[in-house]
């Protein structure tokens, strides 16, 4: 038998797998990890690693816990400007509606985006991707959606695209032209959606830019027919689709993303039964994003209960925006998840790893075990429900993404 030969090994913790069937967080305690190259080559207890095995480098984790890397499934955190102006005036009573309809809202950030050249959009935008993955995200999900035109979508794709592969995190990215009606388009959203279907959607596949296409489904956005329209052009370029569906009012949309097989409907807070059965029916992931709930102070919940029992597979994400949840840390996302959307800590972890990772059509990575890529966190901290207990700080020692460790002290 040939002996095996680890290019890293990870030692001095305990891991969280998240296996499926293995236990509550798929508990391995004074666990460690081989790696070679990118992928996971062994998992298991340290006690029982191959005698004769030989290592490269080995890395010590503090006694603290290995969990799979963080995977942050719904993000639009390329944008420029900010909206902390129009948080002071909406605390002051300013309604969000006269907000937007002075020019304000989604608008503004349009406007700032579209000014923004691409090397200005990247420097406003590479903070908050290096924030999240220094909580231990090594996967992320960017959406367009601030452009309105195809050029600015594009560019925001890019530049998405690019400050991945600057950072070393994994990005997918989302066409989102469908967000809201640009200035050009006023009062002919029925016109805009004609230009996404024939211009945007087409452009952004054949550049190769979108690995997924999304919509805005609500009063506020887009309706059924327009949101249907929309997919069939994303169907029509092989590309998969998912929807910011139920958030303010049921327009039935999730039963609509479910019916495209659909990877994900986000937000939900207005879910109705048959959406919970249509999801439960197609494998839909639910995306819950409990920073927007908190931001607009809803009082609605998601059906977690209904979900849970349908078996519809949760996830949480930041949502990270300008508008509705200027947030970038995704470990305080699981504590609200637990707290506010009464999710359990083990519920809400899975939801940033395995099943967010499946919300992005990724079946590698989100558990660990061998063959999967090496993509992991580590957290100074005593047992995996304490990820989800404490909000504010951030106890991630490190990651290692596709093998490569990013650490914030030298080791
Ligand atoms: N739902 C939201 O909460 C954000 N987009 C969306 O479709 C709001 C985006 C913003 O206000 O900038
Ligand atoms: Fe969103």
């Amino acid at each position: 038998m040939n002996s095996a030969h680890f290019d890293l090994l990870l030692v001095d913790a305990h891991v969280a797998t998240m296996r499926a069937g293995a236990g509550a967080y798929g508990v391995i305690r004074d666990g460690a990890i081989g790696i070679v190259g990118d992928a996971i080559a062994w998992v298991g207890r340290r006690g029982d690693l191959p005698r004769d095995v030989t290592v490269t480098k080995t890395l010590a984790c503090d006694g603290g816990w290995i969990t799979p890397g963080l995977v942050d499934c719904h993000t639009h955190l390329v944008y420029a400007g900010n909206r902390a102006g129009e948080y002071e005036r909406r605390l002051e009573g300013a309604a969000y509606a006269d907000i937007a309809r002075e020019g304000g809202g989604i608008a503004a950030t349009v406007r700032a985006t579209r000014e923004a050249g691409e090397a200005a959009l990247a420097a406003q935008s590479r903070p908050r991707m290096a924030a999240l993955a220094t909580e231990g995200v090594t996967t992320v999900e960017v959406k367009s959606g601030y452009g309105l035109d195809t050029a600015n979508e594009l560019k925001q794709l890019r530049v998405a695209r690019a400050l991945g592969a600057e950072l070393g995190v994994t990005v997918r990215t989302t066409l989102l032209a469908a967000h809201a009606v640009p200035p050009e388009f006023a009062g002919r959203a029925d016109a805009w959606i004609d230009a996404v279907c024939a211009d945007i959607v087409p452009a952004a596949s054949v550049a190769g830019l979108a690995d997924a296409v999304d919509a805005f489904c609500d009063t506020i956005g887009f309706t059924r027919d327009q949101t249907r329209r929309v997919f069939d052009a994303a169907r029509a370029h092989g590309l998969p689709v998912k929807l910011h569906a139920e958030q303010l009012s049921d327009q039935d949309g999730a039963a609509l993303a479910a019916e495209y097989g659909a990877l994900s409907a986000d937000h939900l807070e207005w879910l109705s039964p048959r959406g919970i059965d249509a999801m439960a029916a197609s494998g839909t992931v639910a995306v819950l994003l409990p920073g927007a709930y908190y931001a607009l102070r809803e009082t609605r919940r998601p059906p977690v209960e209904a979900l849970r029992e349908r078996g519809v597979p949760m996830a949480v994400a930041t949502d990270c925006n300008p508008g509705t949840s200027p947030t970038t840390s995704p470990l305080l996302m699981l504590n609200m998840a637990c707290t506010l959307f009464r999710l359990t800590p083990q519920e809400a972890l899975a939801g940033m790893t395995h099943v967010a990772a499946r919300a992005l059509g990724l079946a590698d990575r989100g558990r660990l075990r061998a063959g999967m890529r090496a993509d992991v966190a580590v957290y100074a901290i005593d047992e995996p429900a304490e990820l989800a207990w404490r909000f504010g700080g951030n106890p991630c020692l490190g990651t290692l993404r596709a093998g490569v460790p990013h650490f914030r002290s030298a080791r």
